[in-house]
């Protein structure tokens, strides 16, 4: 895990997104939907990663943890995966929950995040839905190695780091049907 923040770029082609996402790409989800094809998901790649900055003040399992994020964007839809590293193992088999947040991430200013990302408000629908399908969910449960990981597929083309999303949140708990998770406790950068 690098001590700064990165962010690479770049255009791949979809037999190589099919060779790292194949489950994802060709989930069965989609293809009962009549939805996003292999080839409507290939786009840019973004990957974020680096320590998280700290939140909170008070100690809790994610103080000296990193994380990295990636990002597949494609026309209709968005493959995010989350790896999170460096978590107190006393917490394991605990769950946190994790978005992607419109706002900066800024250490101690837990509010500097904003709201969620949401794709229904970014494109005024209303009233705007409030889901995992709407805005990025990657909820975390932590390992006996301090590790968690998800990923998460949306219907949507999830705009880059600076046009509409700055940082992933890291919250004290599991997101509830309201997108509500408690407290802000640390968050990943995603550099423009
Ligand atoms: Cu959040």
């Amino acid at each position: 895990m690098p001590s700064s923040p990165v962010r690479r770029s770049m255009i791949i082609a979809a037999a190589t997104l099919g060779a790292l996402l194949p489950g994802l790409i060709l989930s069965p989800a989609y293809a009962d939907d009549g939805g996003p094809a292999a080839g409507l998901l290939d786009g840019t790649i973004t990957v974020d990663a680096g320590p998280l900055s700290d939140l909170r003040p008070e100690a809790d399992p994610t103080d000296g943890a990193a994380a990295r994020l990636l990002v597949v964007r494609g026309v209709v839809a968005t493959v995010a995966k989350l790896e999170v590293s460096g978590l107190d193992p006393a917490a394991a088999g605990h769950s946190y929950g994790v978005h992607v947040h419109t706002g900066p991430c800024v250490a101690g200013d837990g509010e500097a995040a904003g709201p969620h990302y949401n794709h229904d408000k970014t494109t005024s629908r209303e009233p705007a839905r409030i889901s995992a399908t709407t805005e990025v969910w990657l909820d975390i449960t932590v390992d006996r190695h301090g590790r968690g990981h998800a990923t998460t597929v949306v219907p949507f083309a999830l705009p880059t780091a600076g046009d509409g999303i700055g940082s992933v949140v890291v919250h004290e708990h599991p997101t509830d049907h309201a997108g509500m998770a408690g407290g802000r406790l640390a968050c990943l950068p995603l550099v423009p």
